[in-house]
């Protein structure tokens, strides 16, 4: 069912119960090698299609095939949609253009959400240098990314029940670097489907980025201006599931310092003349999770999905508003809700009323706190890069890296709790290297590779490298970390970092704030030891632990500085 409201200007779409969200499984790059796709992807004799946890690798030949068995005739009686789009700020030599082709309006209308789109992107045949709106540095007229999408369903004009076309049990999203190209077929959902997101703006941007220098990411973007009006820049990136949008987004409780947000999931980055490394967002929407979204988690996305919103799998109240888990709004008696599967809905249900990957789809235009130089053609100037994950245990709540071949370490060692974005099911630990794992475009060794050489290239000044955990949980299972605003502490210690003006003490993991440097006032009972743990024996095991995932995982491929960084790190476990 799909409807559009009028009070919010906003769509409620709630989709096939089957398809509501990435399906990594089916998710594959095309490469001739299946070396050049992930690290350890080893088809069986003559495979064609090979699966790994970095990554899952086809066959040119096999694309091939699973497309023609697909896709003739599979748009038939729908309207397909052209899309021409550019990832990025127009003007910007970091942005690049695509074209999608789509037979789904909900797809076409969230990619005018999450993308600028005009045709003058393109880059036109008779202009090999960019117009002035055009923006990216391409430099011919075939230099774009081409998007092909399909639901998978030819319509035969008949009321279609369920009315969210799709083919779940075909579904095949296929990237190919080399030719930059993306195939997507059977989903409507999400990364899934909005090609300029995943697909183009991590997967095949990654290739891109590697070939020209620089990094393609999963990254939010935020600036954060301290009481003296200084600003600085920050990169972050989380696996899915961690608040990156919250964070994005915050409202610092700590007075007199701001948040202001460039980008919420991805960052495109490269250094400049000065060795600077530079960031845009190369989206101009969000598209987060609703459910646990709310007022005094993240009021600045309250105001955001105001107006202008696709809202996707959340609940639908008698009023016409939408309604989710942790939305933290009472509802007055007499106004009753309809879940996302289309049914009557009350609190105390066993099945949740908005699905937990319920999505919203917003401009960020309409973001309060967007920042005044987010479509600066530049970028902004990133100060600190922070990686981190959801970890109940033993990860102190922030580090720092002695340097950037330990930081890149840090980024290969991530691990964090599953997520409902993805078809994962429960709480497991799950290893998420620079939290790309689901999204690398080619063999993830190589990609760390790459970090470690952009970052030692003649001239550049590599920001430095944090790792932070929101998510330690005390013996009864609480929470020891505030969290949300709160999280602007740990920031404006690692502000202070940067800037030379905050205490730290060397640990085998890493720098963490001296007693008194962390700002805790106002926090009552939070003691310097609860926040940073240091267990040997948790360490070593984690040691252990990542010794058998590079060797399970990366194999040869892992670089050599990454496995010496481990070794340095066992080797101050045991002088501790
Ligand atoms: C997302 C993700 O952004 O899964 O949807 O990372
Ligand atoms: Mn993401």
């Amino acid at each position: 069912m799909q409807r559009v409201f009028s009070r919010l200007r906003g769509w409620l779409a709630w989709t096939d119960p089957r398809d509501v969200a990435r399906v990594e499984g089916r998710t594959v790059l095309v490469t001739p090698r299946p070396e050049d796709a992930a690290p350890q992807a080893s088809p069986a004799p003559g495979g064609a299609v090979a699966h790994s946890l970095l990554g899952n690798w086809m066959s040119p030949d096999e694309l091939r095939r699973a497309m023609d068995a697909r896709f003739p005739g599979c748009m038939e009686g729908r309207t397909m949609y052209v899309i021409p789009f550019l990832m990025g700020p127009p003007g910007s030599p970091l942005s690049r253009p695509g074209l999608q082709l789509t037979d789904s309006a909900y797809v076409a209308a969230s990619m005018r959400i999450m993308t600028r789109v005009g045709a003058h992107f393109l880059p036109s045949s008779s202009s090999s240098s960019s117009s002035s709106s055009s923006s990216s540095s391409a430099s011919s007229a075939d230099d774009f990314v081409r998007c092909l999408h399909s639901v998978g369903r030819p319509r035969d004009g008949a009321v279609e029940v369920p009315s969210w076309p799709c083919d779940p049990s075909r579904t095949l999203i296929a990237h190919d670097p080399r030719r930059r190209r993306i195939v997507s077929y059977g989903s409507g959902y999400g990364g899934n489907s909005l090609l300029g997101k995943k697909g183009f703006a991590l997967r095949v941007a990654a290739a891109m980025a590697r070939d020209e220098g620089w990094l393609a990411e999963h990254m939010l973007i935020v600036g954060f201006e301290d009481p003296r009006g200084r600003k600085r820049y920050l990169a972050g990136a989380f696996p899915s599931a961690c608040g990156k949008t919250n964070l994005a987004m915050m409202r610092a409780a700590l007075p007199g310092y701001h948040v202001t947000c460039v980008g919420d999931d991805i960052a495109w980055m490269r250094f400049d003349h000065q060795g600077r490394l530079r960031a845009i967002n190369p989206e101009c929407g969000f598209f987060g999770v609703a459910p646990g979204t709310s007022e005094a988690t993240n009021p600045v996305a309250m105001a955001t999905i105001r107006r202008d919103t696709i809202f996707t799998n959340v609940g639908l109240t008698s009023t016409g508003d939408v309604y989710w888990e942790g939305i933290g709004q009472s509802l007055p008696p007499d106004v009753t809700l309809t879940s996302w599967r289309g049914q009557s809905w009350k609190p105390g249900d066993p099945e949740p009323c908005a699905h937990p990957n319920a999505r919203f789809c917003a401009p960020a235009s309409n973001c309060p706190s967007l920042d005044p130089a987010w479509e600066d053609p530049e970028g902004v100037p990133i100060d600190a890069i922070i990686f981190g994950g959801r970890r109940p245990e033993g990860v102190p709540l922030v580090f720092e890296a002695f340097s950037w071949e330990h930081g890149v370490f840090l980024g290969s060692a991530m691990r964090s709790e599953a997520t409902a974005a993805a078809e994962h099911k429960g709480r497991q630990l799950l290893h998420d290297p620079l939290a790309m794992r689901p999204f690398f475009g080619y063999n993830a060794g190589q990609h760390l590779q790459h970090w470690l050489d952009v970052g030692a290239r003649a001239g550049a000044r590599p920001p430095r490298i944090f790792h932070v955990n929101w998510f330690l949980r005390d013996q009864s299972g609480a929470f020891v970390w505030p969290g949300f605003g709160h999280n602007a502490r740990v920031l404006a210690w690692i502000c202070a970092r940067v800037g030379g003006e905050a205490g730290a003490v060397a640990t085998p993991i890493g720098l963490i704030p001296e007693e008194g440097a962390l700002e805790l006032r106002g926090l009552r009972g939070l003691r310097h030891r609860d926040l940073f743990p240091m267990d040997r024996p948790f360490w070593e095991r984690e040691c252990r632990e990542l010794r058998a995932f590079y060797g399970e995982h990366f194999g040869k491929h892992l670089p050599r500085e990454v496995m010496a960084q481990l070794e340095a790190l066992e080797g101050r476990l045991r002088k501790m």
